[in-house]
């Protein structure tokens, strides 16, 4: 009688493409969890993400990156460009996203970059599902291919979960024979302030839209655990006196919508009863301040 036991394997796993194509709900939708937030808004994402997937002998580590953006005049800008850079370094497999048959000027730079990846890159077509033609995959991953020699290439619908376990499975046959990095149960290195403060501003940018800039931040001021129940309490930065009045709304009435979504999906997050205070500041210029960068915690 044998026993045999699998050996363990353990990568990185970066999810690069241009804001939009769908990168933070492939993620969510890997991990089955939301954590990395989403909007229609492109650079939802800001800070690097990692999403810990163990299954069996296999452990992925996903890296959900900002997406990498052409303006560079600001200090966010550069930072979201550095940490977007600094995720196809040190990985042992890129999914490169892109939109079904939109290809533009932002794609075009982030293949650029990949050129210097010195690991293997999978091609994910996302939003398989708005397809109008579904007989343009073929061609369109034709010329692709042509174009780069992708290791891989996965058509899916990150949304509606489509291919995903066939993307998977491509994904576990780049993984490297290493013992696993994190506890079995461990879905993020990130701490519950930070996807506190994260979950707030996926609400602010899903009520608001265009109306606020991606240069609005949130920063956790408390966070107490009592016996009952979690105390949070959030302060939203904006950069002018009229994008504070547009988050506060009439009466107050804004601000109490964004927390009351926010309260819900955090007592979900954190298997607790939620107390949530929100305050709005005004904090001008901050964003191409790189000083003021730094102490909100924006470095790397
Ligand atoms: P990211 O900027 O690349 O992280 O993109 P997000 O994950 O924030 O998604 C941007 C938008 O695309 C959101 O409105 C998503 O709901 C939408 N989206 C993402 N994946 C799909 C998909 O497979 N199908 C459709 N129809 N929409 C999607
Ligand atoms: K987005
Ligand atoms: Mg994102």
């Amino acid at each position: 009688e044998s026993l045999v036991v699998g050996k363990q394997r353990c990568g990185f796993v970066a999810i690069v493409g241009r804001p939009n194509v769908g990168k933070s709900t492939l993620l969510n939708h890997i991990l089955g969890q939301k954590l990395s937030i989403t909007s229609r808004k492109p650079q939802t994402t800001r800070h690097q993400v990692l999403g810990i997937k163990t299954e069996g002998e296999s452990q992925v580590i996903y890296v959900d990156t900002p997406g990498l953006h052409l303006k560079e005049e600001k200090a966010l800008n550069r930072y979201m460009n550095r940490a977007a850079s600094s995720a196809i370094k040190d990985v042992d497999l890129v999914l490169f996203v892109v939109d079904r048959d939109r290809w533009t000027d932002d794609d075009e730079l982030v293949l650029r970059n990949l050129k210097n990846a010195q690991c293997p890159i999978v091609l994910v077509i996302n939003k398989v599902d708005r397809l109008e033609d579904k007989g343009k995959i073929l061609p369109l991953i034709e010329s692709l291919q042509a174009r780069h020699g992708f290791d891989d290439v996965v058509p899916v619908s990150a949304l509606r979960g489509h291919n995903r376990e066939e993307l998977e499975t491509v994904i576990s046959h780049f993984l490297p024979e290493n013992e696993h990095m994190y506890p079995e149960d461990q879905i993020t290195d990130r701490s519950e302030r930070f996807l506190a403060s994260e979950l707030v501003r996926e609400k602010i940018m899903r009520q608001l839209g265009e109306e606020i800039p991606y240069s609005m931040t949130v920063e956790i001021e408390e966070f107490k655990a009592s016996s009952r129940l979690l105390e949070i309490s959030a302060l939203i930065l904006v950069e002018r006196d009229g994008q504070k009045k547009i988050i506060i709304g009439e009466g107050g009435s804004r601000l109490r919508q964004i927390g009351t979504e926010a309260r819900k999906d955090m007592e979900i997050a954190f298997d607790n009863k939620v107390m949530l205070r929100l305050w709005v500041k005004v904090k001008s210029g901050w964003a191409d301040d790189e000083r003021a960068l730094r102490s909100l915690g924006y470095n790397d």
